[in-house]
């Protein structure tokens, strides 16, 4: 590690993935060096990157302040950052408690049940060779399902887990943003057809260090 931060993080850009990291770095006042990988250029594939993430997929985060232990999967990446720092618990559940498991519930759901289908209908209206209308509905359908899970839980409770802000909360997010903001289109009116998610999504943001970093990745994306 020539930079002398604490954590060197890969990723792509724009990557809801990566900025979720990015959004717990920056909560805890970590310094980090990107390593931007694109992914439109397939760098992902790269050993440079496979080296520390075999998945071959964005992100992988690499921390200098444990003997540069590596970590790839962005959820696992978010549990290990709270886990190993965040011992006053300001965005996370400790360990040992039920509410803990409840916190790892919401981890699994966004990554098995958000990251895949909202990252498979941005992935075919950005790159498919064909748009079958039957998978286009097929993704925009469950994704929909997916806010309706949400909707359904966060009209009764503020936050996922713990009446607070956890990184469960955050793991979300990055991909509901970029949905509602690129790929559901312009008719769809977030605050109308799921009024519980849209408050929520709107209360992470006024979290400081959330705000900066996505009006960061905002800034990056333009530049593209
Ligand atoms: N489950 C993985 C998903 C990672 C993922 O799909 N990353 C995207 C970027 S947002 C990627 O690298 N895509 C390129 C590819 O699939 O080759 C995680 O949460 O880290």
């Amino acid at each position: 590690m020539s930079h002398g931060k604490q954590f060197t993080l890969w990723t792509h850009k724009t990557s809801p993935h990566g900025w979720k990291i990015v959004f717990v770095l920056e909560e805890f006042g970590f310094t980090w060096e990107p390593k931007w990988i694109d992914i439109n250029k397939n760098e992902q594939k790269d050993p440079a990157f496979t080296k520390y993430n075999p998945n071959g997929r964005a992100p992988a985060l690499i921390d200098h302040t444990n003997n540069d232990f590596t970590i790839w999967e962005s959820n696992a990446i978010l549990q290990y950052l709270v886990d190993k720092y965040d011992k006053a618990r300001t965005i996370s559940i400790a360990p040992g408690t039920d509410e803990y498991y409840i916190q790892l519930q919401w981890l699994y759901f966004q990554g098995s049940g958000q990251g895949p289908y909202y990252g498979q209908l941005a992935w075919f209206i950005l790159y498919g060779p064909e748009k079958p209308q039957s998978v286009l509905d097929r993704y925009r359908n469950e994704i929909l399902r997916v806010m309706g899970v949400l909707e359904d839980v966060l009209s009764k409770q503020e936050w996922l887990v713990g009446g607070r802000l956890t990184v469960a909360d955050i793991s979300f997010f990055t991909w509901n943003a970029i949905v509602v903001d690129h790929f559901l289109g312009e008719g769809f009116d977030f605050a109308k057809e799921f009024p519980a998610v849209a408050k929520w999504h709107e209360k992470i943001l006024e979290r400081p260090a959330i705000k900066a970093a996505w009006d960061e990745r905002k800034r990056l994306a333009a530049l593209k």
